[in-house]
């Protein structure tokens, strides 16, 4: 009888509960596969260009470049991935045939190869060597193989595609797991093929046999990745700069795959899960060349790139040159490592693990609020069938501070939330989050970042949704300010900018050459400043007082000393202070300036062209000074190194300066400058 009466009650008590949702929301098409969530969740990944470029200074080699010519004498795998290892990276994917045709294993498919090198007398092996130090540091391996060759005497007819298969062949058999396999999408043009030296074009999508070339990579490696190619199922993001759209959906619609804007941002609509993957290099080339050393991607914008791709629910796969000694250049792997250190410590302290969590609407208590902050990546917070929106709270017993909020979407049923803003409450007051970028899609996982508020209670509002909300994670943090140098530029109005990374930091900046301090002048707005002088800027963190290293820019007499008439059109790129354009002046011809009056000309001022690939820069040169030669000289190591070149000398009043460039880094007629200005006393 007691039994039968506790029966009762507890069917009561269950029906009094009826309301509550146990089974989880139904998920939406498409939705990713296993093997993608895996993918998903490596967030960053590294690639390596390394071949015979590397031993060529070239970015896409011809196919001609003698196969002797790959000669690393200090070459170290261990080295890379050790490297990488210690800044997060998750994998390695290796250059094993770029455009070139040249491959760096053990081939039987052609004699344009690492056997024909003198790197362990022909007995070498990249890919070997490679994969071994990934399994030693147990790093996932992964392989990019062009499908363009610009070496084979086939390429373009149908042998060449049975070549590339058993390219593949051999790629996927001997060099255990795989997790990621790249195809490469620039295809066809001018090549050496074989010594005729013409131009083949193919068509892509059917050439190449993308389906044969899948169903080998996943026979084998079941969990690979497939990028680019007709059967991919990871994208290109659109763009070789390192950001994915704020708006990321992981769904396109792959006939439409050509359209950039599409890349960026994928598509609420799109009909398969192809998400986006960012790939970027540290340097402006893919290869090393020694002329980028001083390139090598500052922290301010490595962290930038981070919170773009990753935060912004994609897969950062950062590229490493490797130089002639077969070795990551000193100053990327230090670079690397300090920009993991930033951004260990932006996310360090989740700010929301012990909050109180309240909703407007759950799902029943398997799906209740605080599954976003149990760290337990399978639970989530959902909502009931229709509520394709919802309010999620969370409050804090004394006031924190914040800048960063991190956000995952259970992607397993799908990606949802398409809208999404976020307020603050501090002492009853309310405030909006203004987020450096638009609030809409969420996905795998989505990052914002905002100026630092101080608040007791956060509360994200999740406007719209494909369906009842599933939210796996939410965590803040109090990133410490980024104290990089500010940039300080001054444009043809001579309108001086100065700009640091980080919002929160205070920018402080002095006009008489002294070291500025937080007692200096503040940074606000643009200024004009059209006189020469010196500008030295810091970025401050007002809470630590902490401070950046100091920038310097040396300004000269802006265009405004000059006889107007005395300027071509072109003259204009000399002062816009834009150093990716640049002004092509014949060799032999002149840049002529003429000063209202008299002036001390002590030297000048060179700029070369700092845009990705810039040639053309000026070797030899001559001065003249109201028509006298007083100088021809040689910035000897510009090819290598272009960075500013500065030539001073004792005063010499004049009027008119003459300069003519010579000669120039690539025996082409004409050269390129950035900025040209006048030193005077
Ligand atoms: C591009 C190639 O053309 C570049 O050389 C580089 O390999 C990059 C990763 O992909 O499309």
């Amino acid at each position: 009888m007691k039994k039968i009466l506790l029966y009762i009650l507890t069917i009561s008590i269950l029906s009094s509960c009826s309301n509550v949702t146990n089974h989880a929301p139904a998920p939406i098409e498409p939705i990713p596969t296993q093997e993608q969530i895996d993918w998903h969740k490596l967030e960053t990944y590294s690639f390596v260009h390394f071949g015979l470029n590397t031993y060529n200074d070239l970015e896409w080699g011809y196919g001609n470049t003698p196969a002797s010519t790959f000669n690393p004498t200090n070459l170290d795998c261990d080295q890379w991935v050790a490297t990488l290892k210690q800044c997060g990276m998750k994998g390695v994917i290796l250059t094993a045939k770029h455009h070139d045709g040249f491959c760096l294993w053990q081939t039987k498919t052609t004699d344009y190869s690492i056997a024909n090198s003198p790197y362990k007398n022909g007995n070498g092996d990249m890919v070997k060597e490679l994969s071994d130090a990934c399994k030693k540091h147990g790093l996932k391996f992964g392989l990019y193989l062009s499908p363009w060759d610009r070496n084979h005497a086939q390429y373009g007819y149908e042998d060449y595609v049975e070549v590339y298969h058993n390219q593949i062949d051999e790629l996927t058999s001997n060099y255990g797991e795989l997790f990621e396999f790249w195809f490469d999408g620039a295809n066809g043009g001018n090549g050496y093929y074989g010594g005729t030296n013409e131009s083949r074009s193919i068509n892509a999508k059917e050439y190449y046999d993308y389906e044969r070339a899948r169903d080998t990579i996943l026979k084998r490696h079941p969990n690979a990745m497939i990028f680019g190619g007709t059967c991919q199922t990871i994208r290109w993001v659109g763009n070789e700069q390192g950001w994915a759209g704020d708006t990321d959906w992981c769904m396109i619609n792959p006939e439409q795959d050509n359209n950039t804007k599409h890349l960026n941002h994928g598509s609420e609509n799109g009909t398969h899960w192809i998400p986006a993957e960012v790939d970027v290099s540290i340097r402006p080339g893919w290869f090393y060349h020694k002329r980028e050393d001083h390139q090598v991607k500052s922290i301010a914008q490595l962290t930038d790139i981070y919170y773009r791709s990753v935060g912004h629910n994609a897969n950062l796969l950062l590229n490493f040159p490797i130089n002639l000694d077969g070795k990551i250049p000193a100053q990327d792997s230090v670079r690397i490592i300090e920009w993991h250190d930033v951004i260990t410590n932006d996310l360090k302290d989740n700010i929301l693990k012990d909050a109180k969590v309240n909703v407007d609407n759950e799902r029943g208590r398997k799906f209740k609020a605080e599954n976003v902050i149990d760290g337990d990546w399978e639970t989530y917070w959902a909502t009931e069938d229709d509520y394709n929106f919802g309010t999620i709270s969370f409050t804090f017993d004394k006031p924190v501070k914040m800048n960063r909020v991190v956000l995952q979407e259970y992607i397993p049923l799908g990606q949802r939330v398409s809208d999404f803003y976020m307020e603050g409450e501090l002492n009853g007051e309310w405030f909006k989050i203004n987020a450096f970028d638009t609030l809409s899609t969420i996905g795998y996982k989505r990052i914002v970042r905002f100026n630092t508020v101080e608040l007791d209670k956060l509360i994200i509002y999740f406007e719209e949704s494909r369906g009842p909300l599933c939210i796996n994670n939410i965590e803040a943090y109090c990133a410490p300010v980024l104290l990089a140098e500010p940039n300080i530029t001054r444009n043809y109005d001579n309108i001086v900018e100065i700009k640091s990374f980080d919002s929160d930091a205070h920018v402080y900046y002095t006009l008489d050459g002294s070291d500025p301090d937080e007692k200096s002048m503040k940074y606000e707005k643009p200024f004009v400043y059209n006189d020469k002088g010196v500008i030295k800027a810091i970025a401050f963190d007002p809470i630590t007082k902490k401070k950046s290293a100091v920038a310097v820019k040396e300004l000269d007499l802006p265009k405004e000393y000059f006889l107007m008439s005395s300027f071509v059109d072109g003259y204009k790129k000399l002062f816009d202070g834009n150093l990716n354009v640049a002004f092509y002046l014949n060799l032999n011809d002149s840049i002529k300036m003429t000063f209202e009056d008299d002036k001390v000309i002590s030297g000048f001022r060179y700029i070369p062209n700092q845009s990705r690939d810039a040639s053309r820069h000026i070797v030899d040169y001559e001065l003249y000074i109201d028509g006298k030669k007083v100088q021809s000289g040689t910035f000897g190591n510009i090819k290598n190194n272009p960075i500013e070149q500065v030539v001073r000398f004792d005063g010499i009043k004049g009027k008119t300066v003459t300069f003519v460039p010579t000669r120039n880094t690539d025996g082409s007629k004409n050269c390129g400058i950035a900025e040209f200005s006048v030193i005077t006393n």
